[in-house]
C-alpha cells in the first residue's frame, strides 16, 4: 500500500471514530416512567419513553403524552421555579388535602431511589433511569 493511501485511510478513520463514539449519546435514550399512588394504593403503571441527549424530563413526558393516549399530565407555571406537576392521569394534587405529585428517580446506575432537588422542568434524566411520579401527602 502506498504511503499516500495509508495516510488517507488513517485520516478517514480519525473522522469516523468520534462519530461512532458519540452517536449513542446524541440519539434518543430509553427511560421508564412509573406512576405510583401511595394514597389510594392503585396498581402502579409503567411507561417506556426516551430522552434526548441532556434533555429535560418535561420533554420526555410531553412526547409520551403525544404518543400514548393512556398517559396524561398537567402542570402549573410557578413564577420562580417553573413547571409544577399538578395532575397525572386525572389525579390532581390538592392544597387543602395536602396531596401532591412527588418526583423520585430510581437511577439506572445502581438502583437507588433519589428525590431530585429540582422539578420536572429542570431535571435531566440519565439513560435507563426509572422516573417515579408518586402521589403522596406533605
Ligand atoms: C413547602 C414546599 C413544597 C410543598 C408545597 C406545598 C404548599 N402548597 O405549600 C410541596 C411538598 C408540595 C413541594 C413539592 C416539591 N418541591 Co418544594 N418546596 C417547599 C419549600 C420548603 C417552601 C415553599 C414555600 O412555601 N414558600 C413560601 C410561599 C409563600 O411562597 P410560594 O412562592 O407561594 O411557594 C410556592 C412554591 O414554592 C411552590 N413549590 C414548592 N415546591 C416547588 C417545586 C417546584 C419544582 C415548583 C415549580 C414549585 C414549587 O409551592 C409553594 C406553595 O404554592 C421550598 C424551599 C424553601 N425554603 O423555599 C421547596 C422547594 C421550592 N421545592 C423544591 C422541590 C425540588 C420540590 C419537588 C420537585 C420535590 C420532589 N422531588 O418531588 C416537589 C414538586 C413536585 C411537583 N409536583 O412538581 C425546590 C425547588 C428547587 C428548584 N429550582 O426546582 C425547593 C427550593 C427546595 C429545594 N430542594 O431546594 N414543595
Amino acid at each position: 500500500m502506498s504511503l499516500i493511501m495509508a495516510s488517507f485511510l488513517f485520516a478517514a478513520l480519525l473522522l469516523l471514530v468520534p462519530g461512532i463514539l458519540t452517536e449513542k449519546a446524541y440519539g434518543p435514550n430509553p427511560i421508564e416512567l412509573t406512576i405510583v399512588n401511595s394514597i389510594s394504593n392503585a396498581p402502579n403503571e409503567t411507561y417506556s419513553t426516551d430522552i434526548v441527549f441532556r434533555g429535560i424530563l418535561l420533554g420526555a413526558m410531553r412526547r409520551l403524552q403525544q404518543t400514548n393516549s393512556d398517559f396524561k399530565f398537567t402542570y402549573t407555571e410557578d413564577p420562580n421555579y417553573g413547571p409544577f406537576l399538578e395532575s397525572v392521569n386525572g389525579v390532581a394534587g390538592d392544597k387543602a388535602e395536602h396531596t401532591y405529585w412527588e418526583l423520585l428517580v430510581q437511577t439506572g446506575k445502581n438502583g437507588t431511589v433519589i428525590r431530585p432537588d429540582v422539578g420536572i422542568g429542570c431535571y435531566i434524566p440519565e439513560p435507563n433511569d426509572r422516573i417515579i411520579l408518586n402521589f403522596t401527602k406533605w
